[in-house]
């Protein structure tokens, strides 16, 4: 090798020394100058996907990360309760992993819950608004009809039955978030709602759980539903697992939501306020026969379906019932109910500062017993 060679590797390598030793002790350094980081700066890198793979914040999970997003839908005047949500959820889990979030509404975000929201996070955001007719209640539907049900319903003192906003996000969750634009490079979500809490530590990466398990639905709390918002579901299901038995999944857990092998109801269903899931389901053709048999009949609106029983139904029947996970070392709560880790050892694991004697899956209207019994 000539003298001069020997020059160029011997700076070469000073050059490459000098970089590692400031990359390990100024952060920042390591940030601007990671290839991530540049190539999140050439003109064709969306911005969007800056911290996907891997700032150093999140360095030691970015090469893990799965194709997933935490989901929330909210109003401009759930700010505060939003902001709260994602606060904590960041402090418990997400600072340690960085993954996007996707805020949609069906009005424009203002500046103000924006502003709120991108304050506490530390990874990529998003904000869409949902098309209108993924939204509103369909020319289909015969509003004499509805307006009719709805006033029965408020007779009857059902929650939420006069409201016809609230159907509309229900069958919005039902059939339609996951066909959102901003979601479509996805598969993964976690639905995060405003104003609820995240008790424990979460150190272990769900999304990768269900990953690695070949698992499609992650849930925390079971209940019954009321009989009243859903007179007509279940014939209705019935109707289509007889028009198309073929989708009906050989190891469904149909134990779990009917008593009688099928006869009717029991009415248990997954809490979908919290929900860790797949959207390749969803998307799938089964999924989107199913909610399109299930809308055509009108029952989001003449009715008051909500999207929990829809997507517990759709995913007991037509998924194999392996692929239904139980989080019990997430701790959560959703006004008025609280799930605390009980299985050995995730509570203290976890750090959980809820009481475990106060969990739901001991209360009377926890499905949690028609849960077990399956396994
Ligand atoms: N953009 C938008 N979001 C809504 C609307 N109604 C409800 N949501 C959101 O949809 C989700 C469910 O609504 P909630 O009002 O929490 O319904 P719920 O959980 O059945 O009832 P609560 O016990 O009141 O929490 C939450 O994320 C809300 O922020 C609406 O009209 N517009
Ligand atoms: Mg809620």
């Amino acid at each position: 090798m000539n003298t001069a060679a020997r020059y160029v590797i011997l700076v070469l390598l000073i050059i490459i020394g000098l970089h590692a030793i400031l990359s390990f002790t100024h952060e920042d350094y390591g940030r601007v100058t990671s290839l991530s980081h540049i190539s999140s700066q050439l003109p064709w890198a969306d911005p969007h996907d800056s911290a996907l793979f891997g700032d150093t914040h999140h360095a030691a999970n970015a090469t893990q990360r799965q194709n997933a997003t935490l989901l929330m839908l909210a109003r401009n005047s759930d700010t505060d309760n939003a902001v709260r949500s994602v606060r904590e959820l960041e402090d418990k889990f997400n600072k340690k992993f960085g993954y996007p979030w996707v805020f949609l509404n069906e009005e424009e975000f203002s500046e103000e819950f924006k502003r709120r929201v991108s304050n506490v996070i530390s990874g990529p955001v998003s904000f869409g608004q949902i098309p209108h007719d993924h939204w509103y209640q369909p020319d289909f539907i015969d509003e004499a009809k509805a307006s009719a049900a709805r006033e029965q319903m408020i007779k009857d003192n059902i929650i939420y039955g006069g409201s016809v906003s609230y159907r509309n996000m229900c069958r919005f969750n039902s059939g339609f978030f996951y066909r959102h634009e901003l979601l479509q490079k996805y598969k993964w979500y976690w639905r995060v709602e405003p104003d609820v809490h995240f008790h424990c530590d979460i150190d272990s990466d769900p999304f990768k759980f269900m990953e690695d398990n070949n698992k499609i639905y992650g849930f925390t709390i079971t209940m019954y539903e009321y009989h009243a918002t859903i007179p007509t579901m279940w014939d209705t299901v019935t109707r289509f697992t007889r028009e198309n038995p073929q989708y009906v999944h050989p190891n469904n857990a149909m134990a779990y939501i009917s008593d009688n092998g099928g006869e009717s109801y029991n009415l248990c269903h997954f809490w979908s306020n919290f929900e860790i899931a797949s959207m390749d389901f969803w998307r799938g053709e089964v999924y989107s026969k199913f909610f399109d048999y299930l809308d055509a009949t009108g029952g989001f609106y003449y009715e008051r379906w909500g999207d929990a029983p829809v997507h517990s139904l759709g995913v007991t029947l037509f998924a194999d019932k392996d692929q239904i996970h139980f989080f019990d070392d997430i701790g959560y709560e959703h006004n008025p109910y609280v799930h605390c880790p009980r299985q050995s050892g995730n509570w203290e694991k976890g750090k959980c500062a809820c009481n475990p004697e106060r969990s739901f899956d001991f209360d009377g209207y926890s499905c949690m017993r028609q849960w077990e019994r399956i396994w």
